[in-house]
């Protein structure tokens, strides 16, 4: 196990990961910038170690400066959390070669599963089901046209290095795609750098379905079941729950083996999240994967029992993978909310300010992530998220009272939040009857 781990994050994940080194007993040092020097992280910590400035590409973006901060106060690995540097193989090579351990997968499986397009090529050689589409990167806006001809339409453009369903673009016709392909090319760009697109038939109504998986070194795989994810605003996850309302025990093993064993297909070593849609006929079909622990990962924590941001330092340490497929078991019904700094009555607008009261909801089956205090300042640069409200049930109807009644005690004053947006989900009939698709939140919009 690691004496000293660099985390190279902030907010809630940055407290999560530091719990997790603090259950470990393993030293922690949090890499912050300027804006973040009063954050809770920070105060937490048993070290931390300035970055840079505020600007995310000068601080936690700022390759250098992190590599060089882990080596200056002696850590052994770099914990990249979720989002900034946590899937970028360069930062993976560069641990590498200074000797320090960066806690996620190989890089040469970053690379090639970075790319969405060879994923999709690999997993359907480890024999997982996936939609009609290309399996490289379309040369032009000419063999985009062709191949969506050839799949029918709608399509869907895709960015090669994207994810999250940034860069996306639903096409319907030929028209379409001479007039969104340029746009979702130069979107590509400036948001990855890359402008390679792929072309894959687009599923309509469907569920988004993600199963969470555990690997280790020596090709030891075991998944932790499903998550229902398909609440989504502009490809912005609003509320995660598991088990999934539409997802049978003989689905979930079904899917829970396609996962496994694409997993084993390209030696997946660490934590991984296997990202499905799922048709009204249970047939399901590999879209990406993620190669990083996840915004809502503690619901499956909660329904499982098993500490996923721990798991993901051991596994990083070498450790073996100490359970076994029939050792989870899934118990309950978790539920995410994801409480934003954005005002729903103003299309999502981010709102910033200062924290003027914050009590955090609590009692039985709650449990809130959030790296908020009373006088925090908001700041503008990085995303919006405040807290994630996790309310645990024995059934998926006592996790919606749970959450429901922990909204509503939850005191969060100062800015405006997409609490009220939820409290509204939390009671629309669709939601309630589990006929929760991806189309959902925009109707519901
Ligand atoms: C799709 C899809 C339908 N067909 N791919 C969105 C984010 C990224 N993880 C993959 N996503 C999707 N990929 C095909 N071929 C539907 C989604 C999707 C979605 C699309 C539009 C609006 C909301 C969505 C929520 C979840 C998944």
């Amino acid at each position: 196990m690691f004496r000293k781990i660099l985390i190279a994050n902030r907010g809630e994940i940055a407290l999560r990961i530091l719990r997790a080194c603090r259950e470990l007993g393993v030293r922690a040092v949090v890499a912050y910038s300027e804006r973040d020097r009063d954050s809770l992280p920070v105060r937490l910590a048993d070290e931390s170690i300035c970055i840079g400035p505020a600007a995310i590409s000068q601080s936690y973006l700022n390759i250098p400066n992190i590599v060089s901060a882990a080596l200056v106060t002696d850590c052994e690995a770099i914990h990249p959390g979720y989002g900034f540097l946590s899937e970028n193989p360069y930062v993976a090579e560069i641990c590498d070669s200074y000797g320090l351990t960066f806690i996620g997968p190989p890089p040469a499986i970053l690379e090639e599963m970075g790319s969405k397009a060879r994923a999709r090529y690999l997993m359907r050689q480890a024999g997982l089901p996936v939609l009609p589409g290309s399996e490289e990167p379309v040369a032009s806006v000419v063999e985009a046209r062709e191949l969506a001809a050839a799949i029918g339409y709608p399509v869907l453009v895709k960015a090669v290095n994207g994810g999250g369903g940034k860069g996306m673009r639903l096409v319907h016709n030929d028209a379409e795609m001479l007039r969104l392909y340029p746009l979702a090319q130069v979107e590509s760009e400036t948001a990855f750098g890359r402008s390679e697109l792929y072309v894959e038939k687009c599923l309509t109504g469907a569920r988004h379905i993600e199963i969470q998986i555990l690997a280790d070194s020596a090709g030891r795989v075991i998944h932790l079941g499903e998550r229902e994810c398909s609440l989504q605003r502009r490809h912005q996850k609003i509320l995660e729950e598991t088990p999934s309302p539409a997802v049978s025990e003989t689905l979930r093993n079904e899917l829970g083996q396609a996962a496994v064993s694409g997993a084993r297909a390209i030696q997946y070593a660490g934590v991984g999240t296997f990202e499905f849609l799922v048709d009204s006929d249970a047939r399901f079909y590999f879209i990406e994967m993620n190669m990083r622990i996840q915004v809502e990962h503690p619901i499956t924590e909660m329904v499982t029992g098993v500490d996923i941001a721990k798991w993901q330092i051991r596994l990083a340490s070498g450790e073996p993978l100490g359970l076994a497929q029939e050792d989870v078991r899934m118990n309950g019904h978790a539920i995410e909310c994801r409480i934003n700094a954005e005002d729903p009555e103003r299309a999502f607008l981010p709102d910033i300010g200062t924290i003027r009261e914050y009590v955090p909801c609590g009692g039985p089956g709650i449990r809130v992530e959030s790296h908020l205090y009373p006088g925090y300042q908001l700041a503008p640069e990085y995303d919006s998220l405040l807290a994630k409200v996790i309310a645990w049930g024995g059934t998926r109807h006592e996790a919606i009272l749970r959450m429901d009644r922990a909204l509503d005690e939850l005191v969060l004053n100062g800015v405006k939040t997409t609490r009220p947006f939820h409290q509204r989900l939390l009671k629309d009939a669709a939601f309630l009857n589990g006929r929760t698709n991806i189309n959902l939140v925009e109707s519901y919009l």
